[in-house]
């Protein structure tokens, strides 16, 4: 593997999630892998579950990590090209990408979307630009479109966890009282795209992904309806895409809750965290023996692990 931007990066699904559960069962087993290599972590954007689990596998692979918040800390960057920096932008991607690029041998690297100008985010032109500019392996680390360290986290805890080969995924849109990315969402339904898994959409009317994504995904606009039978119910909010990053609805009948959990297959309750409370799930429902939140998380770990074994041994 080169870079890891998205599902398109992940030639044999299996193998890469077979490797994360490796990677959990001896996580020190290639402590020599990256030793004097260094990882590079810059941060556009607030984490915990990234920035600590990625800079855990670094270290359990032997590499040196090096960390940046960017927003606040670093200069504030221009990401156009060709513009007069006469404005409040002190410094130009084009720089600070290949100066980062020098002191390291991979980058990771979070950047959300403006959530305004919808053909820039899916450009995903702040990541691009890394690519363009780093010299090095990129690992996103959640871009303006895709989160693919939370999906194959999420792919290898639905492995880990499964009761029946194919299980029924439903991934639901849960409200949110701020603007949210659709990058976990979008990224979700690719990889779930790729498994042989039923998978369902569950949305609100103005809140469909963009077909790229969706894909060959069931879509519903009925809670009740996609929950019936379900085995998994992955809650996330997303702001809307047809309507480029605003909220449309607040409906609290989209909350998961002990109500629809009681209509699914005893299915488990997941999300990629961090989850508002009685917002976007119910406390009954997060405190249950069914939430995985919390293995979900920790599998963070294994899974960035892998993906960084996979560039390393690419040399
Ligand atoms: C972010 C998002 O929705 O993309 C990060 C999730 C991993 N969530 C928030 O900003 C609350
Ligand atoms: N799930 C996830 O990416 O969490 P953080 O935003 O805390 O990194």
């Amino acid at each position: 593997m080169k870079h890891f931007l998205n599902i398109h990066d992940v030639k044999d699904l299996n193998a890469l999630v077979q490797e994360a559960l490796k990677c959990k069962k001896t996580p020190k087993a290639n402590r020599k892998l990256g030793k004097n290599k260094t990882l590079g972590l810059i941060f556009m954007n607030p984490s915990l579950r990234t920035r600590l689990s990625t800079q855990k596998a670094g270290i359990n692979l032997g590499m040196d990590v090096m960390v940046m918040n960017f927003a606040g800390e670093g200069w504030a960057l221009e990401t156009e090209e060709g513009v007069i920096m006469n404005g409040d932008k002190a410094e130009h991607i084009i720089e600070a990408a290949a100066v980062v690029g020098s002191y390291c041998d991979i980058i990771g690297l979070r950047s959300f979307p403006t959530l305004k100008d919808r053909a820039l985010d899916y450009s995903d032109h702040v990541i691009n630009a890394f690519v363009k500019y780093a010299g090095v392996p990129i690992v996103n680390l959640e871009s303006a479109t895709v989160h693919p360290c939370q999906s194959l986290t999420d792919v290898m805890t639905i492995e880990e966890t499964k009761s029946r080969k194919k299980p029924r995924v439903v991934l639901t849109w849960a409200p949110h009282p701020r603007a949210l990315p659709q990058s976990v969402a979008n990224s979700f339904a690719e990889w779930m795209n790729r498994t042989d898994y039923e998978f369902i959409i569950a949305n609100p009317e103005g809140y469909d992904l963009a077909k790229e994504f969706a894909g060959k995904a069931q879509i519903v606009h009925n809670p009740e309806e996609a929950y019936k039978g379900a085995d998994y119910i992955y809650a996330k909010n997303w702001s809307s895409y047809e309507d480029y990053g605003q909220i449309l609805l607040q409906d609290e009948n989209w909350m998961v809750d002990e109500r629809k959990m009681n209509l699914t297959n005893n299915a488990k309750f997941m999300h990629c965290l961090p989850v508002r409370r009685n917002v976007v799930v119910s406390d009954a429902v997060i405190d249950s023996k069914h939430a995985l939140v919390i293995r979900e998380a920790a599998n963070r770990e294994f899974a960035a692990q892998a993906v960084l074994k996979q560039i390393l041994n690419n040399g």
